[in-house]
């Protein structure tokens, strides 16, 4: 993964694993938050081991990358232990991240999984308005149509309100829905500041990563303490692990992983209208292996997918020169008129 030239294959797998993952982990995560039980775990501890994890694994990828003991000390010293500076910039995004993280224990823990991704979607957009703003790039109004196509698209494609299962614990829905109005802002800040800093410089993902999870483990610890203090230190930081909620953490962990993978070598506007095309591909996918039963629900949002993808891609049309024609049509006309 350490060379910027990779394959279409290779983009392509990394899409497919991302969105697969993140399918599985907020059914995982909202199975872990409603069954009955007197061991509920503690969220904040799951958020912050997640970091941990994220760490050692991207400790092990730079140890690959690097290839040399010796080359990896290095690095290790000079790009980490002594730059306080990057240290911190990278803790913006970690913070807001952490928020996020701690953001979706909240919601699925009010919210149906379906409704939870389905309004999660506005992600999109707000992704968008984020790199426009922050990385000055800037969105034809077809751009922007097609990005709130494709938001809409998702939405439909996701549709599943008969599968809304009755639990037995509390839930508060309107809770359920301001922490996905909070992810949902935390999402597109935090990806598009993660895009700047990595794409600003020739610094490796994996160095960028670990800078990350550093201050991610140091902020979600504190938030274990704040939030949970007392009971952690009576029951354990590890109160209520089942092999359910260890998987969740395996999935949260490798999720991440793969999404800063896509993140360098695509962007997060891409990472969004990708992600929808393999929820549609897998859905078609599934039709024909399993023969599962097409809804027009997922018909209408599919067919909106890939208008918008065509949309998007369409190359943008060249303002300035349609300006200057635009003048010499006027300029045209008002010989014309003098004449
Ligand atoms: O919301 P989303 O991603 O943008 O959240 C990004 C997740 O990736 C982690 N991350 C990001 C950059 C980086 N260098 N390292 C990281 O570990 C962040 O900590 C954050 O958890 C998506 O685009 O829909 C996606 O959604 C998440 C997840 O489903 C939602 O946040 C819902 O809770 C996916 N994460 C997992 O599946 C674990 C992500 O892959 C895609």
């Amino acid at each position: 993964m350490g060379g910027d030239n990779v394959s279409v294959v290779f983009k392509l797998y990394c899409l497919s694993v991302m969105t697969l993952v993140a399918a599985t982990y907020t059914v995982a995560l909202r199975y872990t938050r409603t069954i009955p039980t007197e061991e509920m775990y503690f969220s904040t501890t799951a958020v912050c081991i997640t970091e941990v994890i994220k760490l050692i694994l991207s400790l092990g990828m730079l140890s690959k990358e690097t290839g040399n003991p010796c080359r990896l000390k290095n690095i290790l010293v000079d790009q980490i232990f002594f730059s306080p500076k990057e240290l911190l910039k990278l803790s913006v995004p970690s913070l807001v991240y952490a928020i996020q993280n701690n953001m979706a224990f909240l919601a699925l823990s009010n919210l149906d999984a379906a409704v939870y991704q389905v309004t999660y979607q506005l992600k999109i957009p707000c992704t968008a308005l984020c790199t426009v703003l922050m990385l000055n790039r800037s969105l034809s109004r077809l751009q922007w149509f097609s990005v709130f196509m494709l938001c809409g698209g998702v939405t439909l494609v996701q549709w599943h309100p008969a599968e809304a299962t009755k639990v037995q614990v509390e839930q508060n829905p309107l809770v359920g829905f301001i922490a996905i109005a909070i992810a949902v802002l935390c999402s597109g800040f935090a990806g598009v500041y993660f895009e700047k800093v990595l794409k600003s410089s020739d610094t490796s993902l994996w160095v960028r990563n670990i800078q990350m999870y550093i201050s991610g483990i140091l902020v979600t610890l504190i938030g274990v303490f704040v939030n949970d203090g007392d009971k952690v230190m009576e029951k354990g930081f590890f109160f209520g692990y089942t092999p359910w909620v260890c998987f969740v953490v395996f999935l949260a962990s490798v999720g991440g992983l793969y999404t800063s993978v896509v993140v360098k070598y695509t962007d997060n506007i891409m990472k969004g209208f990708s992600a929808a095309a393999a929820i549609v591909l897998s859905t078609v996918a599934s039709v024909i292996l399993f023969g599962l039963q097409i809804t027009l629900s997922f018909t209408s949002g599919a067919l909106l997918v890939c208008v918008s993808i065509y949309l998007y891609g369409l190359p943008k049309q060249d303002t300035t020169k349609l300006k200057s024609v635009d003048r010499t049509d006027m300029e045209s006309k008002q010989k014309l008129i003098t004449v």
